[in-house]
């Protein structure tokens, strides 16, 4: 415990995360770790970083990947201290990959990808969609990992600050089965529609630690330099419980029994 004090405000962490469904760390794992994954998603996309005439698409996806800095990035000391104080020690899983990077580029056509939408997380079978539940089944959190420097004019992702706790009254009526994040998207967009917007910028090693609900949108990119990011879950140990009879409730659990009574009232 006092090793992580040493390193993180616990409380300061946890009443920001739960206030604006976010926490931003800096520096969170080495820049040279962010370049040698940076060099490695350059050879992903087949474009050359010095000659913007091969930038052929607004968005190039790619999926997960395993190398090293992919496997070192999400296990910095300060990211495993965050995860134990916004998750719970013992709650989420270890990751040694990232995936899913939406690495974006200036280009003069407009991505198809920008709309407001909470992430889903897993797939019921015939579904072809992804859905979410109210106990966010396989996600402890959306996290996004910066690889370049993403100012206001390099397509930072979008966020509608303190949106997490619009969702859960939305969720609530799907139970545990859960709804695919197409159907409830226009609902998700009015319910938060009223939020102040902030982007998250940053640079190389900086890490977005967000409420699996919290509500976000890409955009397109109008900058010179493109943008760099990996947006993937951390994975639960155990599911979320929103009724502990010892109430040791986790602040993302917290924050999901706040949004419910906030739509009750
Ligand atoms: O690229 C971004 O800024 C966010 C992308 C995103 O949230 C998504 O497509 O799910």
């Amino acid at each position: 415990m006092a090793a992580m004090d040493d390193m993180i405000d616990a409380t300061a962490l946890t009443e920001r995360f739960l206030r604006d469904g976010f926490v931003k760390i800096e520096q969170a794992f080495p820049t040279r770790v962010a370049a040698d994954a940076a060099r490695l998603l350059w050879r992903e996309t087949g474009c050359d970083p010095e000659d913007p005439a091969t930038w052929n698409r607004p968005v190039h996806w790619i999926g997960g990947l395993s190398d090293g800095p992919f496997a070192a990035a999400p296990n910095s000391a300060a990211l495993h201290a965050a995860y134990d104080v916004l998750v719970g020690p013992g709650r989420w899983e270890p990751r040694y990959s990232l995936g899913s990077f939406p690495l974006r580029f200036p280009h003069p056509e407009e991505p198809d990808d920008a709309g407001w939408h909470i992430e889903g997380s897993y797939q019921p079978e015939g579904a072809n969609w992804y859905y979410t539940n109210l106990r966010s089944k396989d996600r402890a959190l959306l996290m996004l990992f910066l690889f370049s420097e993403v100012r206001e004019q390099d397509a930072p992702t979008r966020i509608r600050v303190g949106s997490h706790i619009d969702i859960p009254p939305l969720l609530e009526p799907y139970g545990e089965a859960g709804v695919s994040g197409l159907r409830i998207a226009a609902r998700i967009d009015a319910a938060s529609a009223h939020r102040p917007v902030v982007h998250a910028t940053g640079h190389p090693g900086d890490v977005y630690l967000c409420h699996p609900f919290l509500v976000h949108a890409a955009q397109p990119h109008h900058g010179t330099r493109p943008r760099f990011m990996a947006q993937p879950p951390l994975y639960p140990a155990v599911p979320y419980e929103l009724d502990r009879p010892d109430g040791d409730y986790s602040p993302v659990e917290r924050a999901i029994r706040r949004g419910l009574a906030a739509g009750a009232r």
